[in-house]
């Protein structure tokens, strides 16, 4: 089957985003990137609600059989991906065991941990920036302890053995949220030995907020 023309609307620093970014580098699959800004309305637009009606990055959308695909919720994309490309590590092992480990990781993330900072949900909470910031602070400290601990017995390099998964494909994303909101996480040696490993791979390396950041970045 040629590989289609894969089309993935994102945002630079959206974590959900950048773990199809990761996926797409670790099974070194090409996409054309399509950025929808968070900031200014766009992603609330008629435009971007018709590809996903929650205003959510990311979406991938590319055409089958004759059809346009829309896809949506980042772990539902990598999971296409990784049934319909064999190349590169397999992001949901195969064995059963496994697969719902390293899928439980990615949803502590996922369900646990990134919802909570969502700009409408931060917002609901406080319009006062500092207390904005306790908040993320709060719920991703409180993600990446209870991370560590489901980690701890799993994790080789890489929170699920020795070889990339989904798992660091969310983690990795939430690990520069931590940094961003100036969480410690170094004191927690499981979360800290994934994130050294992943840090020095060119899949992480080509799928970072940085390389994706815009020339000028919107003041809203
Ligand atoms: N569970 C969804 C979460 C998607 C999501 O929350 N995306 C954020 C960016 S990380 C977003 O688009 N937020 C819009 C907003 O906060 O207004 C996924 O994994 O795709």
């Amino acid at each position: 089957m040629p590989i289609p023309a894969y089309t993935l609307y994102h945002y630079w620093r959206s974590s959900s985003s950048w773990r199809v970014r990761y996926a797409f580098a670790a099974k070194n699959i090409e996409y054309k990137p399509v950025a929808v800004n968070l900031l200014n309305g766009e992603s609330e637009s008629a435009e971007h609600l018709a590809r996903n009606p929650a205003g959510f990055v990311p979406v991938l959308e590319f055409q089958h059989s004759g059809k346009l695909e829309r896809l949506t919720e980042s772990l539902a994309i990598i999971d296409y991906l990784d049934r319909a490309h064999s190349s590169g590590p397999k992001l949901y092992p195969e064995d059963p065991i496994a697969r719902a480990k390293a899928w439980a990781l990615a949803e502590v993330i996922n369900a646990g941990t990134q919802p909570i900072q969502n700009i409408p949900v931060f917002t609901l909470h406080s319009s006062d920036a500092a207390e904005q910031k306790k908040w993320n602070q709060h719920w991703i400290r409180n993600g990446l302890e209870i991370y560590e601990e489901l980690a701890k017995p799993v994790a080789g390099a890489y929170s699920y053995g020795n070889q990339l998964t989904v798992a660091d494909c969310c983690l990795l994303p939430q690990i520069y949220n931590a940094e961003r909101f100036e969480v410690p996480f170094r004191d927690l040696p499981t979360v800290t030995r994934i994130y050294e490993s992943c840090i020095v791979t060119p899949a992480y390396r080509a799928s970072h907020p940085d390389r994706f950041k815009p020339a000028v970045i919107p003041s809203v």
